[in-house]
């Protein structure tokens, strides 16, 4: 039977090819590539936190473990893809600048891609000019920033106002997201929606271009 707390403790330990070979067997066995995804690698993903934060494991660690849990999403995406869906609209997607957490980042433009849309990806430490040129240059209707420090977060106000510079304000929709981000904060900075999780913030983007 699927373990999924081995999937877990293997991407804590940063083995990317026993994640990759439990994944796939977990797959095989009809659990569903959000199962695997929520309660094996992303549990997983929040010991290697806790443990970071209390200075137990270090960056070398950290990046091995992240490694693993990219290897494992490889093998999840076309699952979490579905595939008969149309085009719904151009999304820019990225991690605000000083920010190069990009996991999360990853997903949502995953989920995004299956509900249709053309996800263009800037990939992190994006700038809020880069923001701005790149949904200029795509025609895109909505901007993604995600950012996961609190040091950060206060980059996506700077895409705010770059975008209300550009003149493209009324075009545009922003949506933020990461671990600090809230709805209180999403409010403050006079951004269009926060969502908590990929999933959510796909079924958000489709609201927003359907509205
Ligand atoms: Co860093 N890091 N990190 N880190 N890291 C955190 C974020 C931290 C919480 C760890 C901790 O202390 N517990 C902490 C931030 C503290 C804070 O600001 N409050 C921290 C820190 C301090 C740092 C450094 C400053 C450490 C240092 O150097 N002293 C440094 C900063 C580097 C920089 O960015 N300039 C740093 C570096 C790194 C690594 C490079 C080693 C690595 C990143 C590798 C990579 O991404 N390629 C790393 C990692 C992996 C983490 C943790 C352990 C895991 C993050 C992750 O990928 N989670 C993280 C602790 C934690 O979160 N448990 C931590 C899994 C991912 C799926 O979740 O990204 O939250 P997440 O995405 C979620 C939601 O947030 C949401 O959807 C996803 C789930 O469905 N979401 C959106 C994300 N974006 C969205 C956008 C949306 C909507 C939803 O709409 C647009």
């Amino acid at each position: 039977m699927a373990d999924l707390n081995a999937i877990s403790e293997a991407l804590q330990k940063g083995k990317a090819n026993d994640v990759k070979t439990m994944v796939q067997a977990a797959i095989d066995e009809g659990v569903t590539a959000r199962e695997v995804l929520q309660q094996g690698m992303m549990a997983g993903m929040d010991v290697v936190g806790r443990k970071f934060k209390n200075n137990e494991i270090y960056v070398p660690e950290v990046l091995i473990a992240a490694r693993a849990m990219n290897a494992g999403i490889e093998i999840l995406r076309p699952l979490l893809i579905s595939e008969d869906v149309k085009p719904v609209g151009t999304v820019v997607i990225g991690t605000v600048k000083g920010d190069l957490h990009d996991i999360g980042k990853n997903l949502v433009k995953m989920m995004m891609e299956g509900k249709g849309f053309n996800v263009v990806d800037l990939g992190s430490d994006v700038s809020a000019d880069a923001f701005v040129a790149a949904a200029k240059e795509n025609n895109a209707q909505i901007i993604c920033c995600s950012a996961l420090l609190t040091t950060t977060m206060t980059e996506m106000k700077n895409v705010v106002a770059a975008v209300d510079t550009a003149g493209m304000r009324d075009k545009v929709k922003i949506m933020v997201g990461g671990a600090p981000v809230t709805t209180q904060f999403c409010e403050s900075i006079g951004a269009d929606a926060y969502t908590p999780d990929a999933a959510s913030a796909a079924e958000k983007a489709v609201e927003l271009v359907t509205a």
